[in-house]
């Protein structure tokens, strides 16, 4: 199974991240749209694996204290468009900490620079006009644990663990 961890985003910030969406698409903006219930912000992306059990153990070491999440602008890498996000130094702390609670557990990870941003459109053209960034914050309680299956072609994310 494909496997990833996620911060699961709250009914206010996922309010916020389709309002975005629909004011890229006003002002022009193709791609593929991320759906709606795909919103997430990724913090470890782990891959395959065939038994998620020592992942949830190694997530079960990671203590973090509630943080702040909110949005602060519009950001690419190429041509995938992400709301940026700000959590201070509490996302990166976690993002660091679940890292080093699967290098602990000997599990392999994708081991790029943590930058957090929630990804709205991929394979996007055209140029977004002047998108306000609402004002929506959530506090960060949980992570999550997702598989991440491809059914009949579209890409279907599940919880399977929290901590
Ligand atoms: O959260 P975002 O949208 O940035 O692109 C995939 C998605 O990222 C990424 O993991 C998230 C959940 O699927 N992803 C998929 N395959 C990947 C890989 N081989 C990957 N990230 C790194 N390496």
């Amino acid at each position: 199974m494909r496997l990833f961890t996620a911060i699961e985003l709250s009914d206010e910030m996922k309010k916020a991240a389709i309002k975005i969406l629909h004011d890229l698409k006003e002002s022009g903006v193709t791609g593929n749209y991320t759906s709606v219930q795909n919103l997430h912000l990724t913090l470890c992306f782990i891959g395959e694996l065939p038994d998620s059990k020592p992942v949830e153990e190694a997530l079960s070491t990671v203590k973090f204290k509630p943080f702040k999440l909110d949005y602060t602008g519009i950001g690419h890498f190429g041509d995938l468009l992400y709301a940026e996000t700000r959590g201070g130094q509490g996302i990166n702390n976690l993002a660091n900490d679940i890292r080093k609670a699967l290098d602990a557990a000997g599990i392999d990870y994708d081991r790029k620079k943590f930058t957090p941003h929630i990804t709205l459109i991929r394979k996007s053209a055209g140029k977004a006009g002047k998108i306000a960034i609402p004002d929506a914050s959530m506090m960060v309680k949980k992570v999550s644990l997702m598989r991440s299956d491809n059914v009949k072609g579209k890409m279907v994310y599940k919880e399977i663990f929290h901590i």
